[in-house]
């Protein structure tokens, strides 16, 4: 109801102002905006764990246009900003092109050191306050999450081995993408007593213990057969076509950001189904470069060095 259309501000995580969109209704102001042609809704959990039946929990209100809770600011004004993104950028109409509701719950569990989409909306930890702050504070924390549901709605990669390392890699793709001035993942939320470092980083994965190439991989059985850490190898595969570099002897010539976005979302989209492995994913990247920039494009050859510099043929 556009008459009830209104515009919120706060302080996020971090201290900073933004403005958000709210509804009017009844003497309270609520975090749930409508001027984008969709619902964007955020929620107090109270505590509740992710898993609870008691989810999304309270519609966040207020009774003038500012709100005080900064882990709700932020995970309500940064919903938008990955929404702006995708619709921006590629045309898509939130996380299932059909215009879903985007709902989201903060102070999810007690003192959680997580964030995630659980399949039906996202919730955000607090954080203990040494390993993370409140996570809804990285922008590229709600571009990941956000982007699990994208996933779940396209190539539907399966949560372990090569496949779930690939969902995970394509959360950190687009959650770089949407905060764009770093390669790192979660540096704005973790451990806040420590400056300059992140969760991962994409530039260099190795900086955290996660491979850089194929060779290096991890078999073994924890976290899904290794989805948060053989990430690292399709993350570098990104970086090295987008900024360029050398890795392992194999010189890549940098196509920056935004084709490489482009890349990354057509072969999501086209190209990766749920067993798609690494190999698989390097023929979708060329597929989809082929695509959009021609078989014998400048573009194809530094999606073919970006994969061999990472070992994967
Ligand atoms: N934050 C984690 C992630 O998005 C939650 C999980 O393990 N699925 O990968
Ligand atoms: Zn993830
Ligand atoms: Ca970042």
């Amino acid at each position: 109801n556009a008459a009830n259309d209104a515009t919120g501000t706060g302080k996020g995580v971090l201290g900073d102002t933004k403005t958000f969109d709210v509804t009017y209704s009844g003497g309270y102001y609520y975090l749930d905006g409508t001027s984008r042609g969709i619902e964007i809704a955020t929620y107090d959990a109270k505590h509740v764990p992710y898993y609870s039946p008691n989810l999304p929990g309270t519609l966040i209100r207020s009774s003038s246009t500012t709100f005080s809770d900064p882990a709700a600011v932020d995970a309500h004004a940064y919903a938008e900003r990955v929404y702006d993104y995708y619709k921006n950028t590629f045309g898509r109409n939130s996380y299932d092109n059909k215009g879903a509701p985007i709902i989201s719950s903060v102070h999810v569990g007690n003192k959680w050191n997580n964030a995630a989409w659980i399949g039906t909306q996202m919730v955000y930890g607090d954080g203990d306050g040494t390993t993370f702050r409140t996570l809804s504070g990285g922008l590229d924390v709600i571009g990941h999450e956000l982007t699990h549901a994208v996933t779940q709605s396209t190539a539907d990669l399966i949560y372990q081995g090569e496949s779930g390392a690939l969902n995970e890699s394509i959360s950190d793709i687009f959650g770089a993408m949407i905060d764009s001035d770093d390669w790192d993942i979660g540096e704005d939320v973790y451990t806040p007593g420590i400056a300059g470092d992140a969760l991962r980083s994409m530039s260099d994965p190795t900086k955290y213990g996660d491979p850089d190439n194929y060779a290096n991989r991890y078999t073994g059985p924890d976290d899904n057969g290794g989805v948060h850490t053989n990430s690292g190898i399709n993350n570098k595969a990104a970086y090295l076509m987008a900024q360029g570099g050398s890795a392992y002897g194999v010189q890549v010539s940098g196509i920056g950001r935004a084709k490489t976005a482009n890349i990354y979302y057509r072969a999501l989209n086209y190209y990766l189904y749920s067993s798609s492995n690494f190999s698989s994913m390097r023929q979708a990247a060329i597929q989809a470069a082929t695509d959009l920039y021609g078989a014998n494009s400048a573009e194809v050859n530094t999606v073919k060095n970006a994969y061999s510099a990472v070992g994967v043929y």
